[in-house]
């Protein structure tokens, strides 16, 4: 597809689509995580996908996706928070600029940056801090995702601490503040900056051009975004245009306001009791997700079901995913694949079992990291105002017959 008809490419009917299938009310599901439908319209370089705005796109991956440790590009979720993107970037005029508290300001295209710097490859887990929303009651704001705002790719591209080291960061400079093409319809909207801590920044930390062997497709931030392994992807900016090194943190909505949970010792508040101090989300906790079987299918009597799915953490790596078919009476190890190369990537899982007994049959899997958290049951999980970190135990239901 040729970028710059990106816009002319989507099919999209103004309108048409305000929130993608049917919406649940609160307690309307069987499960702690909603799965919604498919829309038929898909977005350019995409599938068609479960969809809840088209402008800005807002689109999550089917479950089952879920079931391979590594996501398609063209079922990989996407999140934009403002509508006005460019739809039009010339891969030879654009630059990504360095500036602030640099020795030398700078310019760099794609091609400075694919010749001018080692080039690394590093898979690693995208996830929104919201993925999972719509499993918080009462309902927390923000997106009601399901269980897809995530996905794990192979990501290529340069170090941002090579890039910078090329700048030459001066003495005193703390902190970095990211931003991309996107820009909000009207004025006073804040834009998306996000700001990291020098001293956060790492040898994994990259410039990325390139997502499981392909350029980024548009909607994952063509030509270039950041990569940030074990953190949530909120601060991974798409299309990323400027890097400021600065002395003293900004004052940005979304640093100061978004994507914040308490700073209490249970990390929770009540809605008509919020906490008042708050701190970044930060670090991707332990999670786990069935790709396999799909929820509501039907499975014959003693019939070889292999559940599979995907288990990760903040890099620590998982240690074990175990799995129930008795409600949690009982726990069983599932089979966990070889695995990526390094421990920011999905591991998939496998557990095979015969069923004997017709009727509804759920089936519930939990991982736990090698640092030792394990995921909580869905009726422990803490409740914030964003709805941010879920990771309760996660369970399908099938029937066998
Ligand atoms: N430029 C830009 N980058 C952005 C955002 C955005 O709105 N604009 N959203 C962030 C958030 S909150 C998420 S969850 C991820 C989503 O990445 P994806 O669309 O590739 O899945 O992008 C991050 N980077
Ligand atoms: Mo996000």
């Amino acid at each position: 597809m040729e970028r710059r008809d990106f816009f002319k490419k989507a099919v999209v009917t103004a309108g048409s689509v305000a929130l993608g299938g049917s919406v649940l009310e609160a307690g309307e599901t069987t499960h702690p995580v909603d799965d919604r439908q498919i829309t038929s319209i898909a977005f350019p370089e995409k599938r068609p996908m479960i969809m809840y705005s088209d402008r800005p796109p807002l689109l999550e991956s089917p479950r089952e996706v879920f079931t391979s440790a590594l996501t398609p590009n063209d079922l990989f979720f996407v999140r934009w928070h403002m509508p006005m993107i460019p739809s039009h970037i010339n891969t030879s005029s654009f630059r990504v600029k360095i500036d602030g508290e640099v020795e030398k300001e700078m310019e760099l295209s794609l091609k400075d940056l694919k010749t001018k710097f080692k080039q690394v490859e590093l898979t690693a887990v995208l996830q929104c801090g919201g993925n999972s929303r719509s499993a918080f009651h009462p309902t927390a704001s923000g997106i009601q995702w399901g269980a897809g705002a995530m996905g794990c790719a192979v990501w290529k591209g340069v170090r941002l601490k090579d890039v910078l080291a090329h700048a030459g960061v001066k003495e005193g400079a703390v902190w970095l503040g990211f931003n991309g093409k996107d820009r909000a319809v009207y004025s006073k909207t804040a834009n998306f900056i996000r700001e990291m801590r020098l001293e956060d920044l790492d040898d994994n930390v990259l410039l990325a051009y390139e997502m499981n062997g392909e350029d980024l497709p548009y909607l994952n931030g063509f030509p270039l975004r950041l990569i940030i392994p074990g953190t949530y992807s909120d601060s991974w900016i798409k299309m990323i245009s400027n890097i400021t090194v600065t002395k003293e943190q900004n004052k940005l909505f979304f640093m100061e306001k978004a994507y914040r949970i308490p700073d209490n010792e249970c990390e929770c508040e009540t809605p008509d009791k919020l906490v008042e101090k708050t701190k970044p989300i930060e670090k991707i906790n332990v999670n786990s997700i069935i790709g396999y079987p799909q929820r509501d299918s039907k499975v014959r009597a003693n019939a070889h079901i292999v559940v599979r799915g995907v288990a990760f953490d903040e890099g620590s790596g998982i240690k074990k995913v175990r799995i129930s078919i008795d409600n949690g009476a009982t726990w069983h190890d599932a089979l966990l694949d070889k695995g990526e190369a390094n421990n920011f990537a999905f591991r998939a899982f496998r557990y095979t079992f015969n069923p004997t007994k017709t009727g509804k049959l759920t089936i519930m899997c939990k991982a736990i990291s090698n640092r030792g958290e394990e995921q909580p049951l869905v009726k422990d999980i803490k409740w914030n105002h964003g709805g941010y970190r879920y990771n309760g135990i996660d369970e399908v239901t099938i029937e066998v017959v």
